[in-house]
């Protein structure tokens, strides 16, 4: 039953129905729930909010990228979907994100230099809100300069950066390489993430952690809190 309306909200996603009164890919969407109505009725069922999140809405985004490579979709069907998502994730962050839990840490988030794919940053920032930590969203195309500027002021415990480009993943070593020559590499941990990053690249470019996905950065960050992790 419940993974009937994650299907729904999956179709939905991907059709960039947001709610009822847009029209969908086949005739007769009018008036059937749409993207908003579908994840408030799965919260109402009391399905996980994080299920929703890795089953609907992230595995949804996979399939319009596949139709985004296969020239399926174009940019404004990759937009209208991640709009639903946007939307969908107004209505989840209230149920991620526990409120009143003193901070475990202080972490900045950015999308890279050139980069301007914010949907996967947005959900880490709001599940590692739910775990504890005060996070601050700096934004997307973030460069290396704004970053070790507002390091110095900020004084994070962690930085996050996202990167869902092959052309920007670079910004990611210029980001690390910068806090070095600016004197604060061992002052903050970094973790880096998004759809082309791997442990391995991570590694490679001087990362703490690396974070596959939201629930993951969150490990990934409290193991670097503790101590616990020597790499990524
Ligand atoms: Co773009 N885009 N896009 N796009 N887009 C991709 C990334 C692409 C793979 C599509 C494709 O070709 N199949 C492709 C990149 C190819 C490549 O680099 N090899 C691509 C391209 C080419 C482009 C443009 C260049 C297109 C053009 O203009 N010709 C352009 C670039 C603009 C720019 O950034 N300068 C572009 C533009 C756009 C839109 C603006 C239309 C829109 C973004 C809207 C927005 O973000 N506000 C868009 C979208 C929506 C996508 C796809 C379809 C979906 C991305 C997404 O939101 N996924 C994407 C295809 C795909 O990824 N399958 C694609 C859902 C999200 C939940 O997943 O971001 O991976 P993700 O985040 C996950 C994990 O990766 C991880 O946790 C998240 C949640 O679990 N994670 C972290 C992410 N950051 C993390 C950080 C961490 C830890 C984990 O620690 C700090």
């Amino acid at each position: 039953m419940s993974d009937d309306i994650i299907e729904q909200v999956r179709q939905n996603v991907i059709q960039g129905r947001m709610d009822k009164d847009d029209e969908g890919f086949e005739e007769g969407m009018i008036g059937q729930p749409g993207v908003k109505e579908l994840v408030q009725q799965a919260l109402d069922r009391g399905i996980d909010p994080r299920y929703i999140v890795m089953e609907g809405l992230t595995e949804a985004m996979k399939v319009v990228g596949r139709k985004f490579e296969a020239k399926e979709y174009f940019i404004p069907d990759m937009l209208a979907s991640a709009e639903t998502v946007g939307a969908a994730m107004d209505i989840l962050s209230p149920h991620l994100a526990k409120s009143g839990m003193t901070s475990k840490g202080k972490v900045l988030m950015a999308t890279v230099k050139g980069d301007l794919h914010d949907i996967g940053k947005n959900i880490v920032c709001i599940i590692l809100k739910g775990a504890g930590y005060e996070v601050k969203d700096l934004g997307s195309d973030i460069t290396p300069e704004q970053i070790v500027a507002i390091v110095r002021e900020e004084k994070p415990d962690i930085i996050g950066l996202s990167a869902l480009l092959t052309t920007t993943m670079t910004a990611m070593k210029e980001t690390i390489d910068s806090l070095a020559q600016a004197g604060l590499r061992d002052k903050v941990k970094v973790i880096i993430g998004g759809a082309p990053i791997s442990a391995e690249f991570a590694a490679e470019i001087g990362a703490d952690g690396y974070g596959a996905d939201a629930f993951h950065a969150v490990r990934v960050v409290e193991e670097l809190q503790q101590g616990l992790r020597g790499g990524p």
